[in-house]
């Protein structure tokens, strides 16, 4: 479980990261100065230092979507416009696309991974999506991650078309591996970042989530989204959450249901048919997670 309001670490790892690899070993000065001394060196006695700040309010937000459908409502919506070829910041053979701008007091990064390059389809899954985060964080340093997208419901368990989601928790449903440990490691169950107040003011239900590189559901599948516990069913949600663990980034994840996976219609039809109408529930809730959070640090979420 995770305790996103603790203090990262500040351990000589992370400092040793932030060097610039040219000051190591390019350093112009006569007596070479081991960088972790030149830091130190820096900063004042112990006794000077200013008292420890409050919680910093976000600035930086990552907007992590799957498909095009359900971005570009919302680039439109915070008035984001898409970084061009030369300034994507993501290397040129990547399709990923980024949307930028300033959205009341916030910074905001939006990013797809594109159309997948030989097909012209939008490159959805768990790979990309792990690669587009991965990217982004590295590049932008966001406070926060929204991974925003559609889901497929469970009626059983309370979820209807349209029906706008705050995950509670990730897993996997589709990464069996029956080893001790690595069973677990496979599914993956993690929380993400509580947000009672975000959830309190704009009255979205809450479930969790179940990720898995397929639209339709085995029957190993259904086996495992019912042992996660799972209401709704994605099919990047886990693999975002990996990443963002990975580089203690607070993430959420916002899921709009198009589909009903124990009705009676075909996903994939069902899915199509209500993808648009969906989107528009989705952006909606987007956008006013985003204004709840201008002006917030992650402990006021
Ligand atoms: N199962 C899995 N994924 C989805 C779903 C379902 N019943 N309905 N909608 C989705 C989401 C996935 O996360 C993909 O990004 C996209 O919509 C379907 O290709």
């Amino acid at each position: 479980m995770n305790d996103w309001n603790k203090k990262k670490p500040s351990g000589s790892r992370l400092l040793h990261d932030s060097i610039p690899f040219h000051s190591v070993r390019f350093s112009t000065s006569p007596t070479p100065i081991h960088p972790l001394a030149r830091v130190h060196a820096m900063a004042p006695p112990p006794s000077d230092q200013p008292p420890a700040a409050g919680p910093a309010e976000i600035s930086k937000v990552l907007i992590v979507i799957a498909m095009q459908t359900e971005a570009m409502p919302l680039v439109t919506k915070l008035k984001l416009v898409e970084a061009a070829a030369g300034e994507s910041m993501f290397p040129k053979c990547a399709p990923w696309i980024r949307y930028h701008g300033n959205y009341k007091g916030l910074h905001i990064d939006l990013v797809w991974p594109g159309k997948d390059p030989a097909l012209g389809v939008d490159s959805v899954g768990t790979v990309s999506a792990a690669l587009v985060t991965y990217a982004s964080i590295q590049t932008f340093k966001p406070d926060l991650i929204i991974n925003a997208g559609t889901a497929g419901g469970f009626k059983a368990k309370g979820a209807s078309i349209g029906d706008v989601f705050l995950a509670s928790d990730v897993a996997f449903h589709d990464r069996r591996i029956p080893i001790p440990v690595f069973d677990m490691y496979g599914v993956g169950a993690r929380k993400t970042l509580a947000t009672p107040n975000i959830l309190k003011e704009l009255n979205l239900k809450v479930g969790k989530l179940s990720t898995g590189d397929s639209l339709d559901m085995s029957p190993q599948d259904e086996a495992a989204i019912l042992r996660n516990d799972a209401t709704i069913k994605d099919m990047e949600g886990a693999a975002v959450a990996y990443v963002a663990d990975m580089f203690s980034t607070p993430a959420i994840f916002v899921k709009a249901v198009t589909d009903i996976v124990d009705g009676e219609k075909p996903t994939a039809e069902e899915f199509l048919q209500n993808l648009v109408a969906v989107t528009a529930a989705l952006d909606q809730a987007v956008t006013k997670v985003v204004d709840f959070i201008s002006g917030k640090c992650i402990s006021d979420l």
